[in-house]
């Protein structure tokens, strides 16, 4: 039985409620959470709430269930979306995408390993080698990123700090051959510091707890939810299973173990001379940068710098080493990060595939990101994610109207406009060129003189004053810096780091500290130490740009694929499972905008569906369509039984589709089905009894 058939759980697609409003929406949502029902759709989008527990609905027999059928034929489901990704690509040949969004903690990464594991499972049924070989990269590759880019943090255990996209190739039969991966800018700030109740990366506690160092001593390191020792031995396998080389996998730990080291190095002063106080330290570095003892000293205290044609180097003050012995630590790790995600791209890009032979080789991609995040403190890092979530809202925006009408358009009916909020303002007010906040930072950064928060925060107030998304120090009652009304809430921002992180520079004495390394593998990552300071003139791109100018390229991309959407929903900030907070989530439907999504699918048909498939399901209703009919074509017949019917006016005849308004008809409908299929059935039994 259709599940929209079953009250007891609620309505399966919100399209289908009596009346829109968030009363109604918001009962039918807490109805199925309670129901453990998690997930129910909007038209073609999956809403999903964390049921923060183990559900038992991503077995065998479930994905078996859901494989090559249509989205409405069975209970709403992330492998529902998923096959019809896979269906789109694979029958119609089209790249397709499947876009996650919600804030921290809701489910993104969890979904975004569903939907992995659903296409490792329903393709290749030939067992072909080579193709179980690169799903299984592709699975194993998860487990290595999440080790090195997740962390915890006081909104998600497992809380992804990096954005990532991730593309999965198809050969012309639908099968797996190879991936591809794009990450966003790592949260790098969280190797030097973290708020409180919160951890570094999964991967320092790992390697911690195998190498037996007690760096930790906090009692937050020992997160119930994260077993740090097994996650290690997982880690280290999956590496291997890719396909690091021993070599690498131990350059990997010596550059953990380095930044663990660098982080316990202090410095102080003797008369006017900087020095390390814990000499020892260094010589631990020195072996594992397998470099030279004085080398890593000198990079630690003294600066080369160029004047003109003579080269001189300039003494550390104690801030100032402390300031490059933190830079180098966050850059190590980013550019470990970044190394292992080349790595795996390397491996599992698509090798010896000819168009020619094959026919197109297809994509589907998945994006998981990073949420929406309000913490105590929120700094340039939470300023960038949220600027992203904005991005992405404007995509969903502009893809579900768009998609509608174009749909309408196509299909030759009339279409009525509905109002949303939309975000694009705010998206505008972080990213346009001279006005927005990324270019009035940027400007902050070149100032010569002087270059500090406060000057960026003056140009804020200066041009942003009058913007209705933007409220500076002096309109707030407390003491944050400013305000930004995104989308999804307000956030305040504090301006202290923005400068430094924007800039980013890392001294060129450590990067030709790294590449002069006798250790390949770490020398091979920091290719730009080769250059001598002399020859190093270009001032490089500052974070915000590199940022700003990912995020337009992602957005482009995924604009050019048929996007598919899961909108995720937390259900509460103590991870319970049976906690459904009405006005936590009352907020997240508001602004995810699935009310409006609601109504436009409806404004709108609530229903379509191509007429072979429309006849497929209904034509035992009629006696022109059962068993077969003699109309001219399909869309005829369509006709003819609907006006048998007497729908005639709740429905409107597309090219291709027929799209029925109300979603009474749709049950009426499915009513009349199932009492013909039970008459079909008795009438069945009985020939079968005569027979006897
Ligand atoms: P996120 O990806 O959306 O947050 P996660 O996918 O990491 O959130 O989910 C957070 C936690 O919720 C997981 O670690 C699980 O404990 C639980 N959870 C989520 N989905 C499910 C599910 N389908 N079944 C059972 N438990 C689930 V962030 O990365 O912080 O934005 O940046
Ligand atoms: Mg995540």
């Amino acid at each position: 039985m259709a599940e929209h058939e079953s009250l007891e759980f609620g309505k399966a697609d919100f399209v289908l409620l009596d009346t829109v409003s968030m009363e109604e929406f918001m009962a039918n949502l807490k109805l199925r959470f309670e129901k453990g029902r998690i997930y129910s759709y909007i038209g073609e989008v999956v809403v999903s709430v964390n049921p923060y527990r183990a559900m038992n609905i991503y077995g065998r027999d479930t994905i078996e269930q859901y494989k090559g059928r249509e989205l409405y034929e069975r209970p709403p489901h992330l492998f529902a979306i998923a096959d019809a990704a896979y269906k789109a690509m694979k029958r119609r040949n089209k790249d397709t995408c499947i876009v996650i969004s919600g804030e921290s903690g809701a489910g993104k990464t969890e979904a975004s390993k569903y939907i992995m594991q659903y296409i490792a499972a329903i393709t290749n049924p030939n067992q072909r080698a080579e193709v179980e070989r690169v799903k299984n990269m592709l699975l194993k590759s998860n487990c290595v990123l999440e080790a090195f880019g997740n962390a915890k943090t006081n909104r998600n255990d497992n809380s992804s700090r990096f954005g990532k996209y991730m593309d999965i190739n198809f050969d012309f039969k639908g099968d797996p051959i190879g991936g591809h991966i794009n990450n966003y800018l790592l949260e790098k700030s969280r190797v030097i510091f973290q708020q409180e109740g919160e951890r570094s990366f999964h991967s320092f506690y790992q390697v911690n707890v195998y190498l037996h160092l007690c760096h930790f001593h906090s009692s937050i390191c020992l997160v119930t939810s994260i077993n740090d020792n097994a996650d290690f031995k997982a880690v280290a396998d999956a590496m291997k299973v890719i396909g690091f080389t021993g070599d690498e996998i131990q350059t990997v730990y010596k550059i953990l173990a380095t930044i663990l080291h660098l982080g316990n190095l202090t410095f102080g002063v003797d008369g006017d001379v900087t020095l390390i106080e814990n000499t020892k330290q260094v010589s631990v570095i020195r072996d594992l940068l397998s470099t030279k003892e004085e080398n890593v000293e000198k990079a630690l205290l003294y600066r080369t710098v160029a004047t003109g044609r003579d080269v001189i180097e300039k003494q550390h003050t104690t801030q100032e080493a402390s300031y490059g012995r933190d830079a180098l630590a966050k850059a190590m790790y980013e550019r470990l990060f970044c190394w292992i995600v080349g790595r795996i791209n390397d491996i599992i890009e698509v090798k010896n595939y000819d168009a020619r032979i094959h026919g197109k080789n297809t994509v589907i991609g998945v994006l998981d990101i990073y949420g929406f995040e309000i913490f105590q403190n929120n700094s340039f890092e939470q300023f960038c994610i949220n600027y992203c979530n904005e991005k992405l809202q404007q995509l969903f925006i502009q893809l579900v109207l768009k998609q509608e009408q174009e749909e309408y358009q196509r299909e030759g009916i009339p279409w009525k406009h509905i109002d949303y909020f939309n975000n694009q303002i705010i998206v505008d007010l972080v990213e346009q060129q001279h006005k927005g906040i990324f270019s009035i930072l940027d400007e902050a950064c070149m100032n010569v003189g002087k270059v500090t928060d406060e000057v960026f925060l003056q140009g804020l107030d200066v041009k942003l004053a009058k913007h209705a998304h933007f409220s500076s120090r002096k309109s707030l009652e407390f003491d944050r810096d400013f305000r930004i009304r995104h989308y999804a809430g307000d956030v305040a921002y504090s301006v202290v780091g923005f400068i430094d992180k924007n800039k980013d520079t890392l001294f060129q004495d450590f990067k030709r500290l790294l590449y002069n390394s006798s250790n390949p593998v770490l020398k091979g990552m920091w290719p730009e130490g080769k250059l001598r300071i002399t020859e190093v003139t270009k001032r490089p791109l500052t974070a915000a740009t590199l940022f700003k100018n990912s995020m337009i390229l992602l957005v482009e991309n995924l604009a050019s694929k048929e996007p598919y959407y899961v909108r995720c929903i937390k259900p509460n900030d103590v991870k319970s499972p049976l906690l459904f907070e009405h006005e936590r989530c009352r907020h997240q439907v508001e602004y995810l905008g699935l009310l409006e999504n609601v109504r436009v699918r409806r404004a709108g048909f609530a229903y379509r569906q191509t007429y072979p498939r429309f006849l497929q399901r209904y034509k035992m209703i009629s006696e022109f369509t059962w068993p077969n009919h003699d109309l001219p074509s399909d869309k005829e017949a369509v006709k003819k039984l609907l006006q048998g019917c007497r729908f005639d006016h709740d429905v409107a005849y597309g090219k291709t589709k027929v799209f029925i308004r109300t979603p009474r008809t749709l049950f009426s409908l499915e009513e009349q089905r199932a009492e013909m299929v039970q008459r079909i059935i008795l009438f069945l039994q009985k020939v079968w009894r005569g027979a006897l």
